[in-house]
C-alpha cells in the first residue's frame, strides 16, 4: 500500500538505525529520524528529531504525521530497572498509543530473542511458544509484544513484532551461528512485513538462513521473508577444533546466551551489536 507520509525510525543513531537510514529513504522515500542522542547529519529526504521516549508529549509530536513506523529506540542490552521501565516500557507505550492517536502504522517493532532467552539450545521455537524472558531487559521486550497484542486486539493496528537474534556484519561468537541476522536479512524482513497484507500482530524471528537456527517463522506465511544468508558460512572459523564449549554453562545453555547468567550486567559501554 503507498503511504506518502514519512516513514518514522526510532533508534535512529544506533548501529542498526545508522545502517538502516540511507536504504530506508531509497526504498520509502521521506524518512522521519528519531533518538534520544542527534543522529546528524542528516541524509538528503531526512527530517531528525530529537526526542526522549519517556517523554509522552515529545513522543506525540514525533509520532503526527508520519506513516509506517519502524521502533528500534529504546535500550538494547540489560541495565537497571529504573532505566528500562522509562526507555523501555513507558517508551514503547508512548510510541504505540501515540501512534494510535494519529492513525500512524504499521508498525515494525525491535523485539528481541531475550524475550524467549530461557529456552535451551536444544528447544525449537515458533511464534506460539510462551516467553521466557532472560533478563529486565527481555522482560521489557515481553511487554512490548503483549502491548502490540493488546494495540492490535482493541483497536485494530498492525505491528510486526521481531525478535531479532544477533544483528551484526558477520557472527563472531558460536552461539551466532544459531542467532546471527545479517543487515541485508534484517531489512528484507522489514520490506517483507511492510509489504504483508494485514499483519495484526504477528512475531517473528529475525534471523539469517542459519543451518543452526533454533527458530521457526512457519506461522507467519503471510510476511514473505526469505532470508539468503546462512551463518555457517563462518562455522570452521567460530569452531576450528569443534564445539569444546561447557554445554551446562548458562551463557552456553541457554538462547539468551551471556544474558541468562545470574550475574549477567551488561554496560553499555560492552553492548556488542546494537
Ligand atoms: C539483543 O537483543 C541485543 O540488543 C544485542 O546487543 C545482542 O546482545 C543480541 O540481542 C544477541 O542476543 O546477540
Amino acid at each position: 500500500m503507498t503511504d506518502n507520509r514519512p516513514l518514522l525510525l526510532t533508534g535512529a543513531a544506533g548501529i542498526l538505525g545508522r545502517w538502516l537510514r540511507p536504504r530506508l529513504i531509497e526504498k520509502y522515500g521521506a524518512l522521519r529520524s528519531s533518538d534520544v542522542a542527534d543522529p546528524a547529519p542528516p541524509l538528503a529526504g531526512e527530517e531528525i528529531v530529537v526526542a526522549e521516549l519517556a517523554d509522552f508529549d515529545a513522543v506525540d509530536r514525533l509520532v503526527k504525521g508520519a506513516g509506517r513506523i519502524i521502533h528500534f529506540g529504546g535500550i538494547s542490552f540489560e541495565t537497571s530497572f529504573d532505566r528500562i521501565l522509562k526507555a523501555n516500557i513507558a517508551g514503547t507505550y508512548n510510541v504505540f498509543e501515540a501512534a494510535r492517536r494519529h492513525g500512524a502504522g504499521p508498525i515494525v517493532y525491535a523485539s528481541s530473542n531475550h524475550a524467549i532467552g530461557f529456552y535451551t539450545k536444544d528447544d525449537r521455537l515458533d511464534a506460539n511458544v510462551p516467553q521466557r524472558p532472560d533478563s529486565l531487559y527481555g522482560v521489557s521486550k515481553a511487554f512490548g509484544e503483549d502491548l502490540a497484542s493488546f494495540f492490535a486486539d482493541k483497536y485494530g493496528m498492525d505491528f510486526a513484532c521481531l525478535r531479532i537474534g544477533t544483528a551484526r556484519p558477520d557472527p563472531i561468537d558460536p552461539r551466532h551461528l544459531s542467532t546471527w541476522q545479517s543487515y541485508e536479512d534484517l531489512l528484507r524482513l522489514i520490506d517483507a512485513c511492510f509489504a504483508a497484507p494485514k499483519l495484526g500482530c504477528t512475531i517473528l524471528y529475525g534471523v539469517s538462513n542459519n543451518d543452526r537456527s533454533w527458530w521457526s517463522n512457519a506461522d507467519a506465511p503471510h510476511v514473505a521473508y526469505r532470508p539468503q544468508d546462512n551463518a555457517e558460512t563462518f562455522a570452521a572459523k567460530l569452531l576450528p577444533d569443534g564445539d569444546k564449549r561447557d554445554l551446562a554453562a548458562p551463557a552456553v545453555k541457554y538462547q539468551g546466551g551471556p544474558f541468562a547468567a545470574e550475574d549477567y550486567m551488561q554496560r553499555p559501554a560492552d553492548a556488542p551489536g546494537r
